[in-house]
């Protein structure tokens, strides 16, 4: 069955200079990118995607991980993943939650590590399973920047949204 997955590589990835590297290894999977941007990670959307972690001792320093605080890389690249057991697919590449636990080829196992204050620096996000995929692609992108309709949509008017356009 088709699958949508979200990826993220957090900003350790990016500043190790791994997105070529993690890209190829994503693309063993055969699936399609149906949507990809560069992100600057706010305290909100850093707190809503952890929101699971809320009481974790970890989660504020896990919120400046993931905000690039940690790395001086105020960004990370996200992608949405498509095709058949997308989930099952990315998450075996990228291997398990704590780096030293991962496989040692897996993305987490070469390139991951336990920071002094316990938290896994671990390179990569992938949702962990269809429900976590939906809510998270819906936090990360909007319809439009996806190529294909993942799901449902409806029609509404922005009145008096101010944003930046070409000059
Ligand atoms: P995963 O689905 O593999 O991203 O795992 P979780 O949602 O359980 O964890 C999210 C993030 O919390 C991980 F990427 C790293 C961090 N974490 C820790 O730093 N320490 C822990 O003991 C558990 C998770």
């Amino acid at each position: 069955m088709s699958q949508a997955v979200l990826i993220l590589i957090k900003p350790d990835g990016l500043k190790k200079s791994l997105t070529g590297n993690i890209l190829t290894r994503l693309s063993e999977t055969k699936l399609e990118i149906v949507a990809a941007k560069m992100v600057r990670v706010s305290k909100v959307l850093a707190e809503e995607h952890y929101k699971h972690l809320k009481e974790k001792p970890f989660f504020g320093e896990l919120v400046r991980y993931l905000q690039g605080e940690l790395h001086d890389r105020k960004k990370v690249m996200a992608l949405v993943y498509w095709g058949k057991d997308a989930i099952k697919k990315c998450r075996e590449l990228a291997g398990a939650t704590n780096p030293e636990e991962a496989e040692s080829t897996s993305i987490r196992g070469s390139y991951g590590r336990i920071t002094t204050s316990g938290v896994y620096e671990n390179v990569v996000h992938v949702s962990s399973n269809e429900s976590e995929a939906e809510r998270e692609i819906k936090l990360w992108f909007s319809p439009g920047e996806i190529i294909v309709d993942l799901y449902a949509t409806k029609e509404a008017t922005l009145k008096e949204v101010k944003t930046n356009i070409w000059s």
